[in-house]
């Protein structure tokens, strides 16, 4: 695996040079100052692999070049987003920038109930809980006939949570929620909210699909013409919200994305993490059957305290806990490695970012991004090529038998 790193650019509170003593080599980064929608220029992006490659480091992955919502709905705009998506892919193949990751979730970018829970060990996780996410849908948010999208029980618990809410909060939860909203930064009123769901009052599973293979027909050629990895990443988390389509959730999802337009130009990112909140994902499993289409990989691992299927209350545990075998996990990377090795394909080396870390030691109060501390995400590096090397030294001596 090539190892990566998250950076949000120059104002991001880890700095190249932590990314770099890390023991990352590459970096993962958008120019997140571009609303979806609008080409990034040369020049910008020239600007920041210069940045980049100052630093000692190489800008290996994309994430996210975003698919605006007018792509996602076909709405009036669609054309001329495909157009300057396709502007952005030139721009980046120029730099020698090909492995560029998006994500195909309505509206949400990510959702966290809470950002920075305490673990017992005074280390803080970001964490997902099914009651209070009803607690807002239904009740601060109140979105017409919530209740139908959660279990029984979960509709209780809620009912009794709220009327125990301070005003405080409330707003807290809301706050949290509304944080993995792009545009979040800005401030996302209820308000805009609404409007875009109201967006998808026409589209379902099957149409937001519609809507997917309609993107893909029109850029995976000319990502395959340049060269470049198109990886999408799944659904975080890998279930339906607020009563929108999710259809980037499961094995059946990701195998029906790679087929709706076949071409080494159309893969995935396997995020653990995400996947992983799913107790039908099996993530070893995915990596095995899908490897080839994998551009790009997240490790990190989730933890269910409750589990509805396919809804999940979790937490972000260490990468080598929680519930995905990790382990086996790196163990499949490798192996498809070898595989690609043994085929002679360019792309043998992955790239891979420990996705999320939990705050730790130095981490807590520095008030980094949510889940992308330094220290929780270096000891995540560590542990996961731990694994990586004792599995290459097995791989390499299963070949020499
Ligand atoms: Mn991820």
């Amino acid at each position: 695996m090539q190892h990566t790193w998250r950076w949000f650019g120059p104002n991001d509170g880890v700095s190249l040079s932590d990314v770099r003593q890390a023991g990352a080599t590459g970096v993962v980064t958008a120019l997140h100052d571009f609303a979806p929608g609008l080409a990034w220029p040369a020049a910008a992006i020239a600007e920041r692999k210069s940045v980049i490659e100052a630093a000692g480091l190489v800008w290996s992955v994309v994430e996210s070049l975003p698919v605006s919502e007018a792509i996602k709905t076909r709405s009036a705009d669609v054309d001329s987003h495909i157009e300057a998506y396709v502007e952005s892919l030139r721009n980046l193949a120029a730099e020698g920038i090909f492995t560029i990751c998006y994500n195909f979730m309505p509206v949400l970018d990510w959702t966290r109930t809470e950002l920075r829970h305490q673990r017992p060990n005074g280390g803080q996780a970001m964490r997902f809980d099914l009651t209070d996410f009803a607690v807002f849908d239904m009740h601060v948010f109140g979105r017409p006939d919530a209740a139908r999208d959660f279990p029984p029980d979960v509709v209780e618990a809620a009912g009794l949570r709220f009327r125990a809410m301070s005003d405080y909060g409330k707003q807290a939860l809301a706050k949290n929620i509304m944080a993995g909203l792009p545009g979040a930064a800005a401030g996302y009123s209820a308000h805009l909210l609404r409007e875009n769901l109201d967006a998808y009052a026409d589209i379902d599973a099957d149409g937001l699909r519609a809507n997917l293979k309609s993107f893909l027909q029109a850029v995976v050629p000319v990502a395959e013409e340049l060269g470049l990895r198109l990886c999408c990443h799944p659904d975080d988390p890998p279930f339906p919200l607020l009563g929108l389509p999710r259809i980037v959730s499961t094995e059946a999802d990701l195998l029906a994305l790679v087929e709706a337009v076949p071409s080494s130009a159309n893969g995935l990112t396997l995020c653990s993490g995400s996947l992983g909140a799913r107790s039908d994902n099996d993530l070893p499993g995915m990596m095995q059957r899908l490897g080839k289409h994998v551009h790009f990989l997240h490790l990190r691992n989730t933890r269910r305290e409750q589990d509805w299927q396919p809804q999940t209350s979790f937490f972000e545990d260490d990468h080598l806990g929680g519930d995905t075998d990790m382990v086996s996990l790196v163990e499949a990377v490798v192996r498809e490695e070898k595989r690609r090795g043994d085929e002679g394909r360019a792309d043998q080396c992955i790239p891979m970012r420990p996705d999320h870390g939990q705050e730790i030691l130095t981490d807590i109060g520095r008030n980094t991004q949510p889940g992308y501390p330094a220290v929780g995400r270096l000891k995540g590096l560590a542990e996961i090529s731990g694994v990586e090397a004792a599995y290459r030294r097995i791989v390499q001596a299963h070949v020499a038998e």
